[in-house]
């Protein structure tokens, strides 16, 4: 299978480059794309740039120029439900854009005409996920993420994400990538480990546990992929 394997950051992908060894390096739009063969599979790896923007640049890339038929995203998040602790592994069952904003017009948060709220993501890679996180002993949330082009270190921005999406964790690409996904029809899953609270602390423990933090969503996505049929 063509499997598109993506990041934000070049701290997200870094662990899933060394695991598959050698690749090549490919330039497209502004980025690079990262191309291996890993257990039976064709890859293609890349990291985007923070954002939704960038995000949907590099979705797109990856399913219109590199051909992936299902897409996997490895990184990291600030929480929003308590349960979930640094290092902790969320996957999103759907998603939104908690910054998307035409109630003006009495529309919900998250909707424009012709889209909607929430994009599911792929049940079937959810179940593999499952297998995959008692296979190694991990404990795995499914959960909502939301997403946005802000980096929440605001309790009361946290709280109000999470009371108008019921959303578990918050970041900046998620739900980009998935109204990309969605729209082309290519599976997809997202997966974030948490690396700080989205609270006053939230960019200090970001930049403390960024790096541990995207190793733990590594390791979990190149034990998924080792799954894939
Ligand atoms: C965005 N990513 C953070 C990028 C931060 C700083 C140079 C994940 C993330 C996040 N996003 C982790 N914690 C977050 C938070 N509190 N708010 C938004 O996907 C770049």
């Amino acid at each position: 299978m063509n499997i598109a394997i993506m990041g934000a950051m070049p701290e997200e992908i870094a662990p899933l480059l060394e695991k598959v060894g050698a690749y090549k390096t490919e330039e497209f739009a502004g980025n690079k794309y990262y191309t291996a063969t890993y257990a039976g599979h064709d890859l293609v790896i890349a990291y985007s740039k923070i954002g939704k923007v960038f995000s949907t640049l590099t979705a797109t890339t990856m399913l219109q120029h590199f051909g992936a038929e299902v897409l996997l995203f490895s990184g990291v998040a600030g929480a929003i439900n308590p349960n979930l602790k640094i290092g902790n592994l969320i996957a999103a069952t759907k998603l939104a854009q908690h910054d998307l904003d035409i109630t003006a017009f009495g529309h919900p948060y998250g909707f424009v005409p012709e889209g909607k709220v929430f994009v599911e993501a792929d049940a079937n890679l959810i179940s593999k996920a499952k297998e995959v996180a008692s296979q190694m002993g991990l404990e795995l949330m499914e959960g909502i993420i939301a997403t946005g082009d802000q980096f929440v270190a605001d309790k009361a921005r946290n709280e109000w994400i999470g009371k108008t999406f019921g959303a578990d964790a918050l970041e900046m690409e998620g739900a980009s990538v998935a109204c990309v996904c969605d729209a082309m029809n290519v599976p997809f899953f997202i997966l974030r480990a948490i690396s700080d609270a989205a609270d006053m602390d939230a960019s200090f423990s970001f930049d403390e546990f960024l790096e541990s933090s995207a190793i733990e969503s590594a390791n979990f996505i190149i034990k998924m992929v080792e799954k894939l049929g």
